[in-house]
């Protein structure tokens, strides 16, 4: 969604009620509100288009926990387990089930009619020593704003990564432009941005904004941003930018509304077309070179090998080992965010590991040598071992 820049004052005060309601009655009521300030052009089409549909999901949520709270209906919500969440999508038929029940042992329907699966069955998928949550989901019916479509798209913004089954006994490259389509109208991004905007809004003190330069602004300054949040009446907060950002990234972030996922394409059904899966593989790289696609045949169980491998990397995930001073180096790693220190190993052991500190000891691809010193700041790698050392 692109937000018009010249949205009217009493608009821009509107959402800040949007933001500040706590509860999804609050919020409803308080988006329809802002929705009948917004001037009806093209300018605000996308923005009306957006709120609309935001509507929507919310009426759902709230239609969902009122008969979740009676014990009526199915529950659209899948508690996370494991190391990710990662949602799979597809048309009707596409074999989504097939897949989730090969790679997890899920029981989830399978058949020869759409709309098998309604709704959202998880299952754990096993990739060296990590496990991987994949959710069966029903099918994704594009151009409608049905009950279903709302629901999956819930599921998605949830997860941590997706992904997208295409036939190839249809036509692959048309039904990931169809969800691609879907997804992108729901301000869901498989394309990493070049930079990320969060904004934590304090709601005590006169501190005022604060703006934090951890990447740069590419066409504007700190005092552009903090003028923005100004115009939407936001004047405590801290604003931290990475990467490359610009404006309008600013203000997007302002309403919640751009969310990445990772994702990877699997052609499912390539014992039936093998030519034309190639054919489909080649077009979809030249769209979006950065998705990995697989191709694969659940009937045949072939092609699924490198699954595993491609979402750890997706995902920019890292497994770390602690060890105990002279003790045993643990079995199950600890999964953390590539990019993650020896403070976020402290941090996730114990709080008071924290507190009392005083050095670790690596072994591994980040140890310059084995057993090398380092402080909480230390980088690690995908296979370190980690022993702490504190005074406790
Ligand atoms: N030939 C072939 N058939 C497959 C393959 N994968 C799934 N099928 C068949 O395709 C049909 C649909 O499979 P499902 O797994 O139920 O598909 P789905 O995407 O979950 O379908 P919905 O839940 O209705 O959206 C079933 O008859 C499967 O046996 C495959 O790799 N090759
Ligand atoms: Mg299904």
């Amino acid at each position: 969604m692109n937000m018009p820049a010249n949205l009217p004052a009493e608009a821009r005060a509107k959402w800040i009620k949007v933001m500040e309601a706590k509860s999804i009655e609050e919020k409803i009521k308080a988006l329809e509100e802002f929705l009948s300030t917004v001037p009806k052009h093209k300018g605000t089409e996308n923005l009306r288009l957006w709120a609309r549909k935001r509507l929507a999901e919310l009426r759902e949520e709230l239609e969902e926990r009122k008969k979740r709270k009676s014990g009526k209906g199915p529950r659209f919500f899948i508690e996370k387990e494991g190391a990710a969440q990662i949602v799979v999508i597809g048309l009707p038929n596409s074999g989504k089930s097939s897949i989730v029940a090969l790679l997890t042992g899920a029981k989830t329907k399978i058949a020869d009619y759409p709309y098998t699966t309604l709704e959202p069955v998880p299952g754990m998928m096993r990739y060296q020593d990590v496990l991987f949550q994949l959710v069966d989901t029903p099918p994704i019916n594009p151009g409608s704003s049905s009950i279903l479509n709302n629901r999956v798209i819930g599921l998605i913004r949830n997860s941590d990564a997706v992904i997208l089954v295409l036939d190839a006994s249809n036509d692959p490259v048309e039904q990931f432009k169809l969800l691609l389509n879907e997804l992108s109208n729901a301000g869901i991004l498989l394309t990493k941005p070049r930079g990320r905007v969060v904004i934590e809004k304090q709601r005590t003190g006169k501190t005022g904004t604060r703006v934090t330069l951890m990447g740069k602004l590419l066409d504007c300054t700190i005092d552009d941003v903090r003028k923005l949040l100004e115009s939407y009446r936001i004047y405590n907060a801290h604003v931290k930018i990475y990467g490359e950002v610009t404006l309008d990234d600013v203000e997007q972030a302002i309403f919640e509304s751009k969310l990445y996922k990772p994702a990877v394409i699997i052609i499912n059904k390539a014992d039936i077309n093998l030519r034309r899966a190639i054919e489909s593989a080649k077009i979809i790289h030249k769209l979006i070179p950065h998705i990995p696609i697989i191709i694969a045949s659940a009937k045949l169980k072939k092609g699924f090998e490198e699954l595993g491998k491609i979402l750890f990397k997706e995902l920019e995930l890292i497994r770390v080992y602690t060890k105990q001073p002279n003790g045993r180096i643990s079995e199950k790693p600890l999964i953390l965010k590539k990019g993650a220190t020896v403070y976020d190993v402290a941090e996730r052991i114990h709080k008071k590991f924290l507190e009392a500190f005083q050095y670790a000891k690596i072994w591994g691809p980040s140890a310059k040598y084995p057993g090398e010193r380092v402080g909480l700041d230390h980088v690690l790698e995908d296979g370190d071992v980690v022993e702490i050392h504190a005074r406790i």
